[in-house]
């Protein structure tokens, strides 16, 4: 196993210096209270005689007590759930100093530090990392001018158009304020009645309902920026641009039956996967893309690039790769670190600058109001994993839990008895100078006629969708509508789908034993009171393409089972060959191989090596691999056959459409499961959907099986397993 400290060193990262300084190891040491005072007793309190009352004078434990019992901070009124890594981000080249004067997108010779949170949305920080939910992408970029945040999610749109409905759509999505019941779930009545009445909501809603909210790994998601920003050049010049990140080992996610089992047998299974990677040294890499749009484009699209429910089309305006960021070093202390990292847009450098979209707007408010209520003080900045890598100089001074010690008589500006100083930076200086956008225009609360197209870009992600994808929205709006109660509210998002793609809405409709109706009344219902509904009402646009293939998980890369989990079901008297080969070829291409046994400890191989068992059936599940391989070895088989959790695993393993490969005793085992009746002669039948990616050996296991084997696992799952084979599991 790779080490942390010493990654940090290879890597020269100013961060994790800038951090060391505020590190404690008590290791060797003699434990203290809080002023440095050796303790020499932490296990009694101070009494009035060995059976007698507590004494109020015991110091000691009134310090350890109150610490404890203010340990607790609010947890974040979104995101709550998070975990995050340290890493760098590298510029290709300076190719796009063209666009932006940031140096960190724009000289290939820095590292910069960088840490990246993410979460989910709408649970609480002890909930399931397996929610149905958006995922949260945020990145502290340390740069040598500034920290930049770039506050992101793993979906490239948003529920809403403006700000001020945020907390509207966060009240309907967390648990209901009577019973606090669901919790980390949308499947309910408050958020899909908000939903029903709220048509801007419905092209997030698709990416929701797809595979997209149930990731994998947080290591196989990408990036975001959703909103349009700006680049500015060195000339002053903008360009707008959107953010993309582009995970190494491509966009994957497991099954919806999958992530409520994991919810139930690993609830940090994402957590635990970025950790450990992380661990290991298979650090998780990005390609840091942008799409660029000249400002005199800025109305050339039929839908308004300030309309964050809205992406532009990768066949519009391609992705430009403009570096790789890379995650390589845990955290050492979660609270301290990822808990108390403090993200807000506002967070920019020279080179980059705000568009007027209504959600980024009202954001760039929220942000830093929140830090201040969740840390307590506007000196939440000097928090360590806060603290920029250039140092602070301004007239700001006190505040609860100050640290820095300011010197000097002049805590203002101008002045003449600090010299001047600290001075004002010109903008060749670097001093950050904002777009002199020129704006005009009544004040008024009104929402743009150019954002009223609610359903074309839903409609285009539906259709951009494999068959799979498609069937996975459909049964994903089944659960989440057979969840509520109220009728008129699935009636009212049946009508709402209807909208984006018929076949859509019919299908759901019938999960739900309804028929999709007639809409009854206006359908979006946000705006002011004085104002015309039929201003408010959707039109009807033609989306600028049809289908995009990025959109749709199913073209993803799949070359690759680098961190693939694999299962090797065995037990006693398992085939020592065919398991070291298989496990050589899958360790070679960077899996990892779990061996799974009715018991923990060791068991012992057909030669009688010892072979150290990962986890007991007991203690494990199919639900946490991506594969299952099955050993031959007579005695091995014969136990696994009589151990129904071996039979349930493998399948389980089916259902979930995973890669099952057996060598030629093995098979004896998957032919004791469901999956016999889908065989053909006793074997898997080439080119059919039922036993695509179930792999049978003619011998031990060989190089020719570990090959293919490979190969299906990089296919990631057999969706079209899923049409009619829904096994029992
Ligand atoms: Fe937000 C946290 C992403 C809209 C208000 N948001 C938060 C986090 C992420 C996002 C990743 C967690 C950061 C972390 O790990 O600490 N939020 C988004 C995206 C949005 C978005 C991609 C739409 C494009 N958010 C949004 C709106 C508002 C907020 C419209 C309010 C006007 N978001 C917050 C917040 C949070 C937050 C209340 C809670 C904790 C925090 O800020 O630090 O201020």
């Amino acid at each position: 196993m790779k080490s942390t400290k010493s990654d940090n060193s290879e890597n020269n990262n100013k961060k994790i210096d800038n951090l060391a300084s505020h590190t404690e190891s008590g290791t060797g040491e003699f434990m203290t209270t809080n002023t440095g005072l050796y303790i020499n007793d932490d296990n009694n309190t101070l009494k009035a005689g060995e059976r007698g009352p507590s004494l109020l004078e015991d110091f000691h434990y009134r310090e350890k007590m109150t610490h404890f019992d203010h340990e607790r901070i609010p947890e974040r009124v979104v995101h709550a759930r998070g975990a995050a890594a340290h890493g760098y981000f590298e510029a290709y080249d300076s190719s796009f100093s063209k666009y932006t004067k940031a140096k960190f997108l724009t000289d290939p010779s820095r590292k910069t530090p960088v840490f990246l949170r993410f979460s989910t949305v709408a649970g609480s920080r002890g909930s399931t990392d397996l929610a149905r939910d958006v995922r949260g992408f945020a990145i502290k970029f340390y740069t040598e001018e500034g920290n930049f945040d770039m506050v992101g999610n793993n979906i490239p749109v948003f529920f809403i158009q403006d700000a001020i409905k945020f907390p509207d759509l966060i009240h309907a999505v967390k648990p209901e304020p009577h019973n606090e019941i669901p919790q980390a779930a949308s499947a309910h009545d408050t958020f899909w009645d908000w939903v029903s009445l709220s048509p801007e909501s419905m092209h997030m809603i698709m990416w929701v309902m797809s595979d997209r909210a149930i990731p994998r790994s947080y290591r196989m998601m990408q990036g975001f920026g959703v909103h349009t920003f700006r680049f500015i050049n060195e000339e002053g010049k903008s360009t707008f641009v959107k953010f993309h990140f582009k995970p190494k080992l491509g966009v994957h996610s497991v099954a919806w039956d999958e992530a409520q089992k994991i919810s139930g047998k690993d609830p940090d299974f994402h957590r635990r996967d970025l950790h450990e990677a992380i661990e290991a040294g298979a650090f998780p890499e990005w390609e840091f893309g942008v799409q660029l749009i000249p400002e005199e484009d800025e109305l050339k699209y039929n839908f308004d690039l300030l309309d964050a429910t809205k992406i532009i089309p990768e066949e519009l305006v391609p992705v430009q790769p403009i570096g790789r960021l890379v995650l390589n070093r845990n955290p050492d202390n979660y609270f301290a670190e990822t808990e108390q990292v403090a993200y807000h847009l506002g967070h920019v450098v020279p080179g980059i600058d705000f568009s007027n979209d209504p959600l980024l707007q009202g954001r760039l408010f929220s942000y830093t109001d929140t830090q201040l209520k969740r840390l307590g003080s506007p000196n939440f900045q000097e928090i360590p994993i806060n603290r920029p890598i250039n140092t602070v100089h301004n007239n700001q001074r006190d505040g609860h839990m100050r640290q820095q010690i300011n010197k000097g008589k002049a805590a203002y500006h101008p002045n003449t008895m600090g010299g001047g100083y600290p001075e004002q930076a010109m903008a060749s200086n670097g001093g950050y100078v904002s777009y002199p956008e020129r704006v005009e225009g009544p004040k008024i609360r009104k929402r743009a006629k150019s954002f009223m197209d609610f359903f074309s870009q839903a409609t285009l992600f539906y259709n951009s969708q494999s068959e799979a994808e498609k069937t996975h929205i459909m049964d994903a709006l089944r659960f989440e509508l057979g969840k509520v109660d109220m009728m008129d509210i699935r009636e009212r998002v049946l009508v709402l789908l209807n909208k984006v793609d018929k076949t859509l809405a019919k299908g759901v409709a019938e999960g739900l034993g309804m028929e999709v109706p007639e809409p009854k009344y206006p359908l979006n219902h946000s705006y002011g009171a004085d104002a015309n509904p039929d201003d408010y009402q959707p039109d009807t646009r033609k989306p600028m393409v049809d289908k995009s293939d990025a959109l749709s998980m199913a073209n993803s890369p799949k070359d690759s089972i680098e961190t693939r989990q694999i299962a090797f079901l065995a037990a006693d008297g398992v085939d020592a060959d065919s398991i070291s080969t298989m496990k050589k070829a899958l360790e070679d291409e960077k899996a990892v191989v779990r061996v799974i046994a009715p018991h923990a400890g060791f068991i012992k191989d057909s030669k009688g090596n010892q072979i150290m068992v990962d986890k007991s059936f007991l203690a494990f599940s199919s639900v946490l691999v991506d594969a299952v391989y099955i050993p031959g070895g007579e005695k091995s088989v014969a136990m696994l056959k009589d151990e129904p959790d071996a039979i349930h695993f493998i399948n389980e393993a089916y259902r979930h459409c995973k890669a099952i490969a057996a060598d030629a005793e093995g098979t004896e085992l998957v032919k004791a499961t469901y999956v016999n009746a889908k065989l053909k002669n006793g074997k898997p039948e080439t080119g059919a959907p039922a036993t695509a990616g179930v792999l049978f050996g003619e011998d031990k296991g060989t190089d020719k099986l570990a090959k293919e084997f490979i190969h299906a696992i990089a296919q990631h799952r057999f969706w079209e397993r899923e049409k009619k084979d829904k096994i029992p599991a």
